[in-house]
């Protein structure tokens, strides 16, 4: 199947009420993991791709990939994303590249700004079939201590984001809800603000993107320190809490820590376990295979199992 907008993938996941994984990917073996997992989950994805992502392999190889797995896998839905863009330059960047869908990210402007920045990127997007994400307040932790005032100015405010998306034109907004991107999410409990996203859900009604969504599930992550690395005080959310937020309107998960770590874990296994193996394919390989197991159990978590 030739590549398509995310607004196509997630307009159903919406309709339906599941959630399609985003996965953040910088080179050729996290794709192939990506493309194989949903060829055996039968599932649609957004294959995302940051500014550094595309300093780091270069947009054009990195769309010349994903066009080929795609070409590949023809029975897959799936949309190359830009993820972050923080100005109008990155978004050229990656439209010219052949991408099919870009966030700009202008969440840490004031709110004018931010809404201006946006409905340019809209108005350069919408003539040319490519999909629009923008966002609503900023991630970071959710501490107990933090006050109802300064929650307000971190947290997406539900009649600004009303507002916002009727202003503005995108297809699907990121409201900050209490995540935060790596594996240090929460100091205590796994808490995100539900009340404020179903607020959101109700007054928007477009499809919803949670950012730092990664769940560092514990078999990777104790893999990682069995073999020397150290993961001390990780926590990501957990499963039950991210398919709460998928009831309550979440239908784009974004992933990139959980691929990191059980890449790297895997990684750590292998080289300290067959110590004189010089062939990378011998270590990139296994590594490789278990990213797939890590995204094919997220994608039945999300409930995009079986909907390509
Ligand atoms: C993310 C990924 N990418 O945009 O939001 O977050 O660090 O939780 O994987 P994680
Ligand atoms: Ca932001
Ligand atoms: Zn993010």
């Amino acid at each position: 199947m030739s590549l398509i907008s995310a607004k196509q993938i997630l307009d159903d996941a919406n309709k339906k009420g599941y959630a399609v994984g985003a996965f953040n990917v910088n080179n050729m073996e996290f794709l192939q993991a990506v493309f194989s997992a949903a060829e055996s989950e039968k599932s649609p994805i957004i294959i995302a791709a940051s500014e550094g992502a595309m300093k780091y392999a270069g947009p054009k190889m990195l769309y010349s990939m994903v066009k080929t797995l795609s070409d590949d896998y023809p029975q897959i839905p799936a949309a190359l994303h830009l993820d972050h863009g923080s100005n109008l330059a990155a978004v050229m960047t990656a439209i010219k590249a052949g991408f099919t869908s870009v966030m700009i990210d202008a969440s840490h402007f004031p709110y004018e700004e931010n809404l201006k920045m946006t409905k340019q990127v809209v108005g350069i997007c919408r003539p040319i079939g490519v999909s629009v994400e923008a966002e609503l307040g900023r991630l970071q932790g959710v501490e107990d201590n933090v006050s109802v005032a300064e929650r307000d100015a971190v947290l997406v405010r539900p009649d600004e984001a009303r507002d916002f998306v009727s202003a503005s034109g995108i297809d699907f907004l990121a409201p900050a809800i209490g995540t935060s991107h790596g594996a240090f999410k929460f100091k205590g409990e796994a808490k995100l603000d539900m009340g404020r996203l179903k607020k959101v859900k109700e007054l928007t009604g477009i499809p919803l993107v949670l950012h730092g969504a990664s769940s560092v599930p514990e078999p990777a992550s104790k893999k990682f320190e069995e073999f020397g690395g150290n993961l001390k005080g990780a926590k990501g959310l957990p499963f039950d809490v991210l398919k709460e937020a998928i009831k309550n309107g979440i239908n784009k998960v974004n992933t990139d820590t959980d691929l990191r770590i059980s890449f790297l874990a895997k990684v750590r296994e292998s080289m300290a376990t067959d110590k004189s193996q010089i062939d990378p394919r011998k270590i990139f390989g296994p590594a490789k295979d278990y990213v797939i197991e890590v995204i094919r159990e997220r994608m039945k978590v999300l409930g995009s199992s079986g909907r390509a």
